[in-house]
């Protein structure tokens, strides 16, 4: 790894003599049980952190309310200003951040170049937003009153991301919470704490330098139970939380339990359809990046394709000859597409896929399997694999995180590919590749895809931060990023001001005393 630069990434970003993880920045760090981070990359330990014990999590949760009540008092845009100097430090550290990403991931180098830009594009976004945190004005029922409403900043913000996107999931609330004048406590996935504790130390450096109150960007770090501390936490009324459903269903009911928000972003079942009309070359790029990307660890990674029966020799050859080429090994090495799955309960995950698939009738197109020897020692890396398969077939109604494609065939009319495509309980993602309008104009309509991102003639992953992000049913129906994205992390109250000497009521009613 040090060939890679490894080593001088760490120094770059302060983690040399890092053993602690948690911290808002200042002088004390948790106290709890040691998490050791390992690359999946080369098996190597990356550091250590300490989880964040139940007193710990007490220090931050004070130290996030006191901040924010500082915090909230500072207009909009200087809380902008604040998060553009902290941009400007991604900006700096960019390839150090997008290193340490690919190394403690395993993603590819370019994509952890692309995640830490996805940082700097919500940062500038959020920005702009710190000056357009509009509410409406109404016209009032009642002579001479004025009606307007306001946002206000809702208050500590828990956010929970996974390891896929260890830094870019965390930005993408936070940036937002920020300008809309929260505090953020932020509890990282425990297999990528190396990452998260460098993103912490960036912020609580760049808050520091600029007089940003303690505890407006807080990091606690272990497992489920360290999360617990927020969802059961009434002092948290927003919980962002991104990662499986199951995991978001335990989420979503302890956080209702307590009539708190949650905005949950979770598993996704992405398929592309491929019409008659496709331009087969881009829907090959578009399939096998959309599959093997991240090595198919993306919540909108492509796992289903779904295929009209005129053209589905044509696709399923020129994907399987694609497949060919795939280049997997250390994703540090640019001249590698594929670097290896997270850990090694993700490979049984996924070979767990395989063996269903073949037992469910379905029809291996590209072998998978587990690579060894030399540069594998890990025991992460993985062949992407395809698979014949119908849409019912209970492995592709489940989200394996992981790089096995689906083909699917569909016959006759769009409505058959759109019912397939729709016949799942996620709704994430989907695209249609096509060059006939009505088509794509059908699946964009109200009878297309139910997905909260629908795609025309490109894939499914690779979303731009101007977007809301997130999706339907069991993918939790939340919105992050762009758009109005920002509404969930504020208080929205309505005024009604009267300057009349009288006090008409509304709805016309007479209340004379
Ligand atoms: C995720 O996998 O949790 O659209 C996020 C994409 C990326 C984000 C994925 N921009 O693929």
């Amino acid at each position: 790894a040090t060939a890679f630069g490894i080593e001088e990434a760490l120094k770059e970003l302060g983690l040399k003599e890092i053993n602690n993880g948690t911290s808002t920045g200042k002088d004390w760090f948790s106290n709890g049980d040691i998490i050791e981070s390992y690359s999946p990359v080369d098996g190597a330990l990356i550091g250590k952190v300490r989880s964040t014990t139940r007193e710990d999590y007490e220090k931050v949760i004070t130290s996030a309310q006191t901040g924010f009540k500082k915090w909230r008092t500072m207009p909009a845009p200087q809380r902008g200003e604040v998060v553009r100097k902290f941009n400007d430090e991604l900006r700096r550290l960019k390839e150090p951040l997008g290193k340490l990403v690919s190394y403690e991931m395993g993603k590819s180098y370019q994509e952890g170049l692309g995640e830490v830009q996805e940082m700097i594009d919500i940062c500038d976004f959020a920005v702009g937003l710190s000056r357009q945190l509009h509410g409406l004005t109404m016209h009032s029922e009642r002579p001479g009153h004025r009606m307007y409403e306001q946002y206000h900043p809702l208050g500590v913000v828990g956010i929970i991301s996974a390891f896929n996107f260890p830094v870019a999931v965390w930005s993408w609330n936070t940036a937002l919470a920020w300008v809309c004048g929260d505090a953020c406590i932020w509890k990282g996935s425990e297999k990528t704490p190396m990452t998260s504790v460098a993103c912490q130390n960036i912020a609580a450096r760049v808050f520091s330098e600029n007089g940003v109150p303690e505890g407006i960007s807080c990091l606690i770090t272990g497992d489920y139970k360290v999360g617990e501390y927020m969802t059961k936490d009434e002092r948290i009324p927003l919980i962002s939380a991104t990662g499986s459903t199951s995991m978001g269903k335990i989420v979503a009911k302890t956080v209702g339990e307590r009539l708190g928000k949650s905005l949950l972003e979770l598993g996704g079942n992405n398929a592309i359809i491929v019409t008659p009309d496709a331009n087969i070359k881009n829907t090959v790029i578009g399939a096998v990046f959309g599959a093997v990307g991240t090595c198919g660890q993306r919540c909108t990674s492509t796992r289903r394709l779904i295929v009209h029966e005129d053209v589905y020799d044509k696709v399923k050859n020129a994907i399987v000859d694609a497949y060919k080429q795939i280049r997997i090994g250390n994703p540090l090495d640019e001249n590698n597409h594929v670097g290896p799955l997270i850990d090694k309960d993700a490979v049984k995950n996924y070979l767990n896929a395989l063996e269903k698939v073949k037992a469910e009738g379905g029809n291996i197109l590209v072998e998978g399997g587990v690579l060894e020897g030399e540069g594998h020692e890990s025991g992460c890396y993985v062949k992407p694999a395809i698979a014949e398969a119908e849409n019912h077939f209970e492995i592709v109604q489940h989200e394996t995180f992981g790089p096995v494609l689906y083909i699917l065939k569909y016959s006759g009319d769009l409505e058959n590919a759109l019912d397939m495509q729709n016949g799942v309980r996620q709704g994430l993602s989907s695209a249609i590749m096509t060059n006939n309008l009505r088509e794509a104009e059908r699946f964009l309509s109200v009878e297309g895809s139910d997905c909260g991102i629908a795609n025309v003639n490109i894939g499914t992953s690779g979303a731009e931060i101007g977007g809301a992000f997130g999706g339907e049913k069991e993918t939790g129906g939340g919105r992050e990023s762009g758009s109005d994205a920002w509404k969930v992390y504020m208080r929205r109250q309505t005024n009604t001001i009267n300057y009349t000497t009288e006090l008409p009521l509304a709805q016309g009613i007479k209340f004379d005393l």
